[in-house]
């Protein structure tokens, strides 16, 4: 089947609020108030947030296609909240190293803000340069560094990203755990990890955290007016910096082992939202 974002004269704004209706349609969910796409790791949070509604398998939905990686879902969830809000879960982040084009990377982060979220939480798992932080570790992402040479913005689109990772919800989620540490994140292409030199360059430029998603959506997240919350589950040193290769399933172990604990506390988090 081919994706409609495929085709270079459609609008993919337009794409995206007919993904928003469908979603709005099948859940009976008239408008979702935060949305969360949840990286390596990162996915047992959809169980605790609240009461699931409805899920949609993301590839019957305009835009959205099944995922590669393992260890991803390729489902939308709409979640009850406890404070009556709704939650929207996209369960199928498309990577930039698919080579499908940045719209395909940021629709979902577009149908949420068509579905009413003003609110878009992004997580990942990604490489550590900071030896403090051991696998395992969840970072707040304080701001980013787009090193993969693209934009989901098109045309003369100028948008400030002057505290895109929001200051005021970093603090509301140091106030549920206050060692909760942040860090700058470095989006590369991928799908290759990088090579220790080019993690000694992203230290030296006051680089954090190395990943291969999140910063495109944060910037078509903040084009579409929404607050952004992000976290980086740490699961490897980055290359270079733990002096033994890096493996995928070392990456999978990591999450596997922090995945309740780091859901707990996004759970806890969103309850303050
Ligand atoms: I998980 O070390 C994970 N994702 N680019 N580098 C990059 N992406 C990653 C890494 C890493 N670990």
């Amino acid at each position: 089947m081919t994706n409609p974002l495929e085709n270079p004269t459609a609008n993919p704004f337009e794409i995206a609020r007919e993904a928003a209706q469908l979603i709005a349609e099948r859940t009976g969910v008239a408008k979702h108030d935060i949305a969360l796409t949840l990286g390596s790791g990162w996915a047992k949070a959809a169980d605790l947030i609240g009461e699931t509604v409805a899920s949609i398998n993301a590839a019957d939905i305009p835009g959205f296609s099944a995922p590669v990686v393992e260890g991803h879902v390729a489902t939308i969830r709409s979640i009850a909240l406890p404070n009556g809000k709704h939650a929207l879960v996209l369960g199928a982040r498309t990577h930039f190293y698919e080579g499908h084009g940045v719209r395909r990377v940021v629709h979902g982060v577009r149908t949420a803000a068509a579905a009413g979220a003003s609110t878009m939480i992004l997580t990942n798992g990604a490489g550590g340069i900071k030896t403090s932080w051991k696998p395992g570790t969840a970072v707040l992402i304080s701001d980013h560094i787009n090193l993969t040479a693209a934009s989901p913005l098109e045309g003369a689109t100028f948008i400030d990203l002057t505290d895109l990772y929001s200051k005021r919800l970093r603090d509301v989620a140091r106030s549920v755990d206050a060692g909760l540490d942040e860090g700058v994140y470095v989006q590369f292409r991928g799908p290759h990890y990088e090579t220790p030199a080019e993690v000694q360059m992203v230290k030296h430029f006051g680089g954090h955290l190395v990943g291969m998603s999140t910063a495109l959506e944060a910037i078509a997240a903040r084009e579409a007016g929404m607050e952004v919350l992000g976290f980086s589950l740490m699961t490897n040193l980055a290359a270079g910096i733990q002096d033994t290769p890096l493996s995928h399933a070392e990456v999978l172990g990591a999450g596997r082992e922090a995945e309740g604990r780091i859901s707990a506390l996004l759970a806890e988090i969103i309850t303050k939202l």
